[in-house]
């Protein structure tokens, strides 16, 4: 699987498909980034941010709006995906802090998920939910960096001071802590960086699958996952 475009110049952002569950998604060619977080933290909207596409993916500040794992794919390659946010059950309150079964197969299981952004309300203090879904992903051994949002929204300071004291209620749970990450879906901060994570796992992937070629060597799927975590054991990516 060769990519031929540039990842920084999206040139192709194509809808594929909106799937509700695993399931239901398409075929496993492709590298997939996928957008995790609380239900209005901004995962649709740093999407279409990251994309360059304003209204690809669907906004709104009605929290719990996406339903079902929305997947796209970029410049023929690799996909974004979006999927549904948690810490929002409409109509069932003592149940809100429930999380999404199709997000959660999804990134348990998805063979070529390759990353995730696991965003965090950067106004916000460390909030119980995201600190036990973030546990929910290392337990699970899924690949991720942490991205705060919605940085326009508060100074500075307070993005660093809530940044801080996330930090300090999970750092126990690393070897390596993840990649931290600023953005803002307003002010396009963050952009580059994030399309700069995702390079750097297609230049890895193209690498491991090049080297496959020229030497038919094993495409072990190990030669490339982040170092903050461990392989997933049942790991069979296709590239
Ligand atoms: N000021 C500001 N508002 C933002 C930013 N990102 C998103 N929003 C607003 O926050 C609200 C939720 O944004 P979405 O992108 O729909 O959030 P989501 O996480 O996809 O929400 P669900 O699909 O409901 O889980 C919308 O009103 C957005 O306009 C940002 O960077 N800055
Ligand atoms: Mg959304």
């Amino acid at each position: 699987m060769g990519c031929e475009f540039s990842i920084v110049n999206i040139s192709s952002a194509i809808f594929d498909c909106s799937a509700p569950d695993l399931d239901s998604c398409p075929d496993e060619s492709l590298p997939e980034f996928a957008f995790i977080g609380r239900s209005n933290v901004g995962k649709s909207s740093l999407l279409n941010m990251v994309a360059g596409e304003q209204g690809m993916a669907r906004v709104s500040s009605t929290p719990g709006f996406t339903k079902l794992i929305n997947i796209f794919t970029m410049n023929r390659c690799w996909r974004l995906v979006d999927l549904p946010g948690y810490g929002f059950a409409q109509g069932a309150r003592k149940h809100s802090a429930r999380f999404n079964q199709a997000a959660l197969d999804y990134l348990e299981h998805r063979p070529n998920l390759c990353l995730v952004f696991a965003l965090v309300e950067s106004g916000l203090a460390p909030q119980e939910i995201d600190l036990e879904f973030l546990e929910w992903l290392v337990r699970h051994t899924v690949p991720f960096v942490l991205v705060f949002t919605k940085t326009d929204k508060v100074s500075a300071a307070v993005v660093q001071t809530n940044i801080a004291a996330f930090t300090d209620r999970v750092s126990a749970w690393f070897e390596k802590f993840p990649a931290v990450f600023t953005c803002s879906a307003e002010s396009g901060q963050g952009r580059q960086e994030l399309l700069g994570v995702i390079d750097e796992q297609m230049t890895a992937i193209n690498a491991v699958t090049n080297r496959a070629l020229l030497h038919t060597e094993d495409l072990s799927p190990q030669t490339h996952v982040r170092e903050n975590r461990k392989p997933r054991p049942d790991l069979n990516r296709p590239w």
